[in-house]
């Protein structure tokens, strides 16, 4: 046995915002997250960077070229060995459309408010309403 520990495998979520608005994409699954609201992402495949990870994703699921930009909230632990960390995203081309999402939502700082967030990512709501009220 090794006395370094392992780092914990991560999901990046991308925090795409524009014209005052963050986009928020709805879930399908599994069940118990069904019809809750997220930031789109997903999870990093070995020996690859979040970075490249949230562009894969982002690019999988709502069709758009993405630059990964600055981390933004808390770290969440998922379970053991598993986080989520949210990531400013930049769009660089294309339009979001919901490939794997239920629908999308561009929503201001009061919209967020009021949307079923999954828990996790009710963590950074400061951070993300911070950045909205300043838009
Ligand atoms: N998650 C979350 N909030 C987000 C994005 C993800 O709480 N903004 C959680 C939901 C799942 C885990 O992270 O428990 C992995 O997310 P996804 O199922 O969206 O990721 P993948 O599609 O990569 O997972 P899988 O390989 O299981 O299909």
């Amino acid at each position: 046995m090794s006395d370094v520990p392992a780092r914990d495998r991560e999901v990046v979520a991308g925090a795409i915002f524009r014209g005052g608005r963050l986009l928020l994409a709805q879930r399908t699954s599994p069940p118990a997250l069904a019809g809750r609201w997220e930031l789109p992402g997903g999870k990093v495949e070995e020996f690859e960077t979040p970075q490249a990870a949230l562009a894969r994703e982002l690019r999988e699921e709502l069709a758009v070229e993405v630059r990964c930009g600055a981390r933004i909230g808390v770290d969440v632990q998922l379970s053991a060995g598993l986080v989520l960390r949210a990531y400013r995203a930049e769009l660089v081309s294309g339009e979001p459309v919901a490939l794997d999402h239920a629908q999308l939502a561009w929503v201001d700082a009061e919209e967020l408010l009021s949307m079923d967030l999954v828990d996790n990512d009710r963590a950074w709501i400061p951070e993300l309403l911070e950045e909205l009220r300043a838009l």
